[in-house]
Order: C-alpha cells, then sequence, then structure tokens
C-alpha cells in the first residue's frame, strides 16, 4: 500500500512527558476539520469536543460528546493542510481553541495513543489516505437510496400496512418501512411479539410484494430470563460482559435487567452476528442497531447508591442545597460514568475494563452483524446502520444521528454533520428527517425534506408521543409528492456519485472549501455543501423564510426544483445573490462543464431505470 502515513510522530505538536497530551499551535485563519458527528460546525474552531459515545437526546451546541467517536482532524491553514487520525479506543479530549483560542490540545484520558499523521497537498488527498488507512466505505443495497417512513410506536404489522396505504394512495414513492422496538415480545431481542407480528416471514414475503422493505431496531442488551433462548445461549457460552468477580455485568434497559454481549470479545461477535438469521431468514434484509453506546438506564450498585444519598436527605429538613443535591442524585441514574467502570471485555484473552475502550462497542456490534450477514451469505447486501460509531465501523454500516428534535436549528446542525461524518469515511449517513424528539411543523418537515433528500440515508422518523409526521398527515400532500419523486429522480446520480466515492476514498458530500482551495470566502460557508461532482445545494433552514442570502464561487447554473417535471433554471454569475425559494422549492446549482443526470419518476428504487435519463447541463 503506498500511502504517506508516518505513525507515531505526531509533526508539529508537541507532547507533554507522560504522552497523555499533545498540543500545537494554530495560525490565525486556520480551519480545523473532522470529528464526524459532533455538535457545532464544520470548522470546530472555538469548542471542546469529547470522544465518549454518550446516549444523549439534547444536541444542544453546549455539549461535548454526541453518540459517535470519530478521532480524525484535519488542520489547514490554506496553503498547506495535514490530518491526524488518532486510534485510540477511551476517551478523549479535543480542546480546539477552547481554553487558549490560539492552541489546539488533545488530551488522553486513560492512556497515551497512535497518532498517524496523514500529509498531502489538499484535504482530499488526506482523506484519501485516511481511507487506505482505514478501510473502504460500506456500500448499501441500492434500495436503501430511497426513502424511508419509521416511528416509534408502529405497534402492530397493521400499523405498518397502515402506513404503507397512507403513501400508497397519494402515489408518494417509498422503499422502506422500519420497526421500532414495539415489534419485540417484551423488547427482547431477536424475538417478534406473537400477537402483534404473528407471522413475521409471512409480513415481509408481503411488504416485498409490494416493493417494500422492513428494517427492524435491533438493542444490544439480552434480557436476563430463564428460558429465553438469546439469555440462555449468552450465558452458556460466556458471551456477556461480565464484573470484575468474574459474574455477569447486569444493567436496566428497555427489557428491564439485560446482560450485554462482549462484542469485543470474538466468539461473542460470532454468536450474536449469526442471531441476525432470525430475521434474515425471515426476508429481512435492513436493520438499525440502537442503544449501542451502550445506553444504560441504571444499575443496581449505583440505584442503591441514589437511594443511600436520599436516606440521608431525608434525615433531615430539606433545603435549597439538598433540593439540588437531591435533583443531581436523580440526573446521575443513567448512562452513569461508574457504571460504565464496572463491567470488562475479553479481548480474546485480555481483559479490559469498559471504560478504557468504551467507544469500540458499537463499532464491534456493527461489525458483528455485517459478519454474520456475510457468513450466512456473502452474495447478499443488507442495510445496516447504528447509532453509536467509531472510525472503521465505517467498513460494515451507516450510521443516523441519533434523537434529534423538530427544531430548525437540528436541520441547520444536519447539515453541518455531514459533511463532517463524510470525511471519516461514514457515507451511507442521515438524519432523523423532520426531527425525531418534539413536536414538528410542516414547513419544518418540508424544508428537511429538502435537505434530506440529497442524503445517502434518507429517513422520517419521530419519537413516541410527539405529532405524527408522516408525509400523508399533512395538509400540502402534492409538495411532498413531488419532493420525493425528485429524490427518486436523483437516485441515479445519487447512487452513481456515492459508489464513486466508496471506491476512490472520496466523499459524496463536501465543504465548499474542499474544492474552491483558492477562494477564501468558502473557508466560512458551512450551509451550502457541494453533492457529489456535479452539483452545490443551498438549503433554507429558516422558517418563514422564502429565500437565503447564497455565495457562487463561480458561475453555476442554478435549477430551482418544484418536482422532477416542475423547474426553472438561470444562470447566475460567481458572487453574492439573494435567491427566492418558496417553502415547496429547492435550490440545486450544477457546475460549470458538469451535468446532473436525471431518471424518470418511479414509486419504487427497483422500478427506476437507471439508463433512460436526461441531462441538464450547464
Ligand atoms: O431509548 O427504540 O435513537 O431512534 O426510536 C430510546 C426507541 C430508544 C432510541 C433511538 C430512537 C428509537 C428509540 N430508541
Amino acid at each position: 500500500m503506498d500511502i504517506p502515513v508516518t505513525s507515531g510522530d505526531p509533526a508539529g505538536f508537541s507532547v507533554s512527558t507522560d504522552q497523555k497530551t499533545m498540543s500545537t499551535e494554530l495560525k490565525p485563519g486556520a480551519v480545523v476539520y473532522g470529528l464526524g458527528e459532533t455538535v457545532r460546525g464544520i470548522n470546530k474552531r472555538g469548542w471542546l469536543y469529547r470522544s465518549f459515545n454518550s446516549d444523549d437526546p439534547h444536541h444542544e451546541e453546549g455539549k461535548h460528546s454526541l453518540y459517535a467517536s470519530q478521532n480524525f482532524i484535519m488542520i489547514d491553514d490554506g496553503d498547506s493542510c495535514c490530518g491526524y487520525f488518532i486510534d485510540h479506543p477511551g476517551t478523549i479530549e479535543w480542546d480546539i481553541g477552547y481554553t487558549d483560542p490560539d492552541m489546539l490540545t488533545i488530551t488522553f484520558i486513560d492512556m497515551d495513543a497512535y497518532v498517524y499523521v496523514i500529509t498531502g497537498d489538499e484535504p482530499y488527498a488526506i482523506i484519501k489516505s485516511l481511507r487506505e488507512l482505514t478501510g473502504p466505505s460500506y456500500i448499501p443495497p441500492k434500495w436503501a437510496f430511497g426513502y424511508g417512513q419509521s416511528r416509534w410506536g408502529y405497534k402492530t404489522a397493521d400499523d405498518i400496512r397502515e402506513v404503507l396505504k397512507g403513501y400508497d394512495e397519494l402515489e408518494i414513492p417509498i422503499d422502506t418501512i422500519y420497526m421500532d422496538i414495539d415489534y419485540m415480545k417484551d423488547f427482547k431481542v431477536f424475538t417478534t411479539d406473537p400477537e402483534r407480528f404473528p407471522d413475521l416471514k409471512g409480513f415481509v414475503s408481503e411488504m416485498k410484494e409490494q416493493g417494500i422493505h422492513v428494517a427492524p431496531n435491533t438493542d444490544p442488551g439480552v434480557k436476563i430470563q430463564p428460558g429465553y433462548d438469546v439469555y440462555e445461549e449468552g450465558v452458556e457460552g460466556g458471551y456477556f460482559c461480565k464484573k470484575e468477580d468474574g459474574s455477569l455485568f447486569a444493567a436496566a434497559v428497555w427489557p428491564g435487567m439485560v446482560h450485554f454481549p462482549d462484542f469485543l470479545n470474538s466468539e461473542a461477535r460470532k454468536w450474536f452476528g449469526d442471531k441476525y438469521r432470525y430475521m434474515t431468514d425471515a426476508g429481512v434484509d435492513g436493520f438499525w442497531n440502537d442503544m449501542n453506546e451502550p445506553a444504560l438506564f441504571y444499575t443496581n450498585e449505583h440505584l442503591s447508591e441514589v437511594y443511600a444519598g436520599i436516606d440521608e436527605l431525608r434525615q433531615g429538613e430539606m433545603d435549597i442545597w439538598g433540593f439540588f443535591k437531591f435533583k443531581e442524585l436523580m440526573d446521575s441514574i443513567d448512562n452513569n460514568p461508574e457504571d460504565y467502570r464496572r463491567f470488562y471485555h475479553d479481548l480474546d484473552g485480555v481483559k479490559v475494563r469498559h471504560d478504557k475502550v468504551h467507544n469500540l462497542y458499537s463499532f464491534n456490534m456493527t461489525r458483528a452483524a455485517s459478519e454474520g450477514f456475510k457468513r450466512n451469505d456473502p452474495d447478499k447486501e443488507y442495510m445496516l446502520f447504528s447509532r453509536a460509531s467509531f472510525i472503521g465501523a465505517h467498513r460494515y454500516g451507516g450510521v443516523w444521528t441519533g434523537d434529534n428534535m423538530s427544531w430548525w436549528s437540528h436541520l441547520l446542525l444536519n447539515i453541518k454533520q455531514m459533511p463532517s461524518l463524510n470525511m471519516t469515511g461514514f457515507l451511507f449517513s442521515g438524519a432523523d428527517t423532520g426531527g425525531f424528539g418534539a413536536d414538528t411543523t410542516e414547513d419544518l418537515m418540508m424544508r428537511w425534506v429538502e435537505f434530506s433528500m440529497f442524503t445517502p440515508l434518507f429517513r422520517n422518523h419521530s419519537a413516541l408521543g410527539t405529532r405524527e409526521q408522516e408525509l400523508y398527515r399533512f395538509k400540502r400532500t402534492d409538495d411532498f409528492k413531488h419532493l420525493i419523486e425528485l429524490r427518486y429522480a436523483l437516485i441515479p446520480y445519487i447512487y452513481t456519485e456515492f459508489v464513486k466515492a466508496a471506491d476512490d476514498g472520496g466523499m459524496f458530500i463536501k465543504p465548499l472549501a474542499f474544492e474552491y482551495r483558492s477562494d477564501a470566502r468558502c473557508r466560512e460557508i458551512e450551509d451550502q455543501l457541494l453533492i457529489g461532482d456535479s452539483i452545490m445545494i443551498a438549503p433554507v433552514y429558516e422558517q418563514n423564510s422564502n429565500g437565503r442570502y447564497i455565495y457562487l464561487p463561480e458561475r453555476m447554473k442554478m435549477l430551482r426544483f418544484r418536482g422532477a417535471e416542475d423547474y426553472d433554471e438561470e444562470m447566475l454569475d460567481a458572487g453574492d445573490h439573494y435567491v427566492k425559494a418558496a417553502l415547496n422549492e429547492v435550490l440545486v446549482f450544477v457546475r460549470p462543464g458538469k451535468s446532473l443526470p436525471m431518471a424518470r419518476v418511479a414509486r419504487r428504487v427497483r422500478d427506476i431505470n437507471f439508463d433512460n435519463l436526461k441531462n441538464i447541463s450547464c
């Protein structure tokens, strides 16, 4: 392999004597890219990020960690750039101009780390080397580029039939309907509730006949319940994580008390990966792995500490400080840092405490699933994506960005997360379109659809108890139909450019600055993105806006789409413009010398004719 990588020499950084901290000065104007799925911007400068996969549904900009740890940054001062990939399974703090605006300091909490310095003339060269080092990106089956509808709360097979009916009656294209934890028997992984889904196989093939894929949610925790085969096999095989004294570690998640498969152990991985046959044998070919940070609702060990704390408070009269102490105790119950120190992995003979390798857990769950699929049928393609992630998992599956909110600010966050995820290899990614938590609005959903139609994973998902947000429930269903049809017309372009990016070690969604290197303005643009090689997009992400300011680094052809067949076009010169975009209009800019191929509208991906394309050129 010919990669310009030196291992072990963090060029430009000074390393502390204990090897736990490395720092470098940031030049004025230098941009720091990377870190995949985080809060804040494409340029990471000015905040402290912490790599520690966290089940936190409040993605506010004051947070330091989300579900993912993608330990790669690239410092670009315009003249030169350099990438740093840090291969380290534990907690890392990235102080990127937070403590000192001109310093970048990386701290390893538990141990020192492998640092790969990746040199290259320009960002794409560095990204390509990173990919050569960490492996090629996962490519999902073509149908996974279709539109998907999900919601926590579809309880029965009939609920899912209803959803399909809603879409089909209005002829809105759709390929996937997701099953959330409600399909399981008592939230037990690899089970279906016999009353709500009496015949999984029959149901899956009934859906398949209509061109629909059903994609169930999988959680790692295995319910402690004698007689439940997955539990019995796990105990028997020694596949679960243990405490220091060798007894099995238990924590509560959806099924109640569970044990956690030790995905860092090759035998446990194989066992769990093969368990997916429960689903694949029934014809299921799409999966989303959830809760794999892993999320811990509570442990009995920590609960007793909480109870003791409360008992102590009850001894006296509650005062203001007691009140805050009480609240703090309550807030400490789930995902408690101490709980992550209570269990161990068996890395094929080496015992390691969980917190030191925390960020590898979801990676190895995704790997277990992917390797299980391959063993079962090497030729079959599966859709697979995960909530938590770590560089390396991009070889096995994609990611979705977890429990966002139906907030305009989270639409913008989604826009900024996508190029960063692409840098680190996670090309198959997307957010809960319309927002997961809180109540969405019709206009937010429409603007979000207008952005998500360019993300490879395009799923509408929402939380139990929030306003229902299937597209057929809104008033302007015609507009939604035309927008989803536009996505389907663009699938040949999206798919081809995606596969090209995966094959070349490139990116599908890119910041402007990677392409227009000499244009300093592009270094500050975070709300316009390049999608594949031919187009730039400029999403509208503010409520009640019927247009926006854009910057064009070169002359481009602007397409204002209302649907696949309904658009107007205009040549725009390089520079600043204010352009109109009514609520149902999507702005796409074709770059000079490039063209955008479009297919005829289809209602399933399998019906798209990839050969009969019309080209819009600039
Ligand atoms: O604790 O399965 O991020 O997409 O709908 C919540 C229920 C568990 C979290 C996932 C979300 C999913 C939800 N899950």
